[in-house]
């Protein structure tokens, strides 16, 4: 039977044994797929692919097992994971997708595939951050520092973000409409999946549909999109 499945946000770390185990159980309930769509934020916090912890590795085996069973695996960075690359992905046996926005035809539907962040241009603060961590010449000097310096600056990074709270959809700023038709327009699409924003849901826009897909945290759960040639729909998961 032919699905593709897409999830986002389950902001994976050492601490996340619950949505690993719901990752794990998902691609067991799926035992035919024809593709897995990872939407960014997959990690809390990315420091390199020479990151080599074993929370990682356990992952990383996930996917390659599921890619050896002829799944496809895609992976897009999110603004947590933006560090993810090409050795990582290779060791994953998953396919890296360019930055920011992926077209492709979903059983006939031309759709673009997102992780949100770059529709929220509201959110001034962080569209300027986003400026300078996407930088090449910057993340290519963040890269070359040590390993044990990089989970530091990650550590603290994570510490600050937890304070403030960051991935409460409260303090997570929503799409600007404008943004979103502009990209319907521009990339011909009829529907848009992302994920960043925690608030999983479907909206219907002049250009199509926008499906938002949820975070992954044990007490509400995970919300992810099931695509066949038939429909496109949001499914719930538990992680109890
Ligand atoms: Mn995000």
């Amino acid at each position: 039977m032919a699905i593709t499945l897409f999830i986002s946000d389950l902001h994976l770390s050492d601490s996340t044994t619950a949505t690993e185990s719901a990752l794990i159980a998902l691609l067991e309930d799926y035992s035919e797929l024809d593709a897995l769509y990872i939407l960014g934020d997959f990690f809390e916090y990315w420091v390199g692919d020479d990151d080599d912890s074993a929370q990682i590795r356990r992952v990383c085996q996930t996917l390659a097992a599921r890619a050896e069973r002829g799944t496809d695996i895609y992976l897009m960075r999110g603004n947590r994971d933006f560090a993810l690359g090409e050795a990582f992905a290779q060791r994953a046996k998953a396919t890296l997708l360019a930055d920011d926005e992926h077209v492709i035809d979903l059983y006939g539907t031309p759709t673009a595939l997102l992780h949100g962040d770059t529709l929220c241009t509201d959110d001034h603060d962080y569209q300027a951050i986003r400026a300078v961590i996407r930088d090449p010449a910057w993340l290519s000097d963040m890269l070359s520092k040590p390993l044990q310096e990089r989970r530091a600056f990650a550590q603290a990074m994570r510490q600050a973000s937890k304070a403030k709270a960051e991935n409460d959809p409260d303090n997570i700023v929503d799409v600007n409409d404008n943004a979103v038709e502009e990209t319907f327009q521009r990339l011909g699409v009829t529907q848009l999946i992302h994920g960043h924003t925690h608030r999983p849901q479907m909206h219907r826009h002049q250009g199509g549909q926008r499906w938002v897909l949820g975070d992954w945290t044990p007490e509400h759960g995970a919300v992810i999109g099931v695509a066949t040639p038939e429909a496109f729909r949001l499914q719930t998961l538990s992680l109890a």
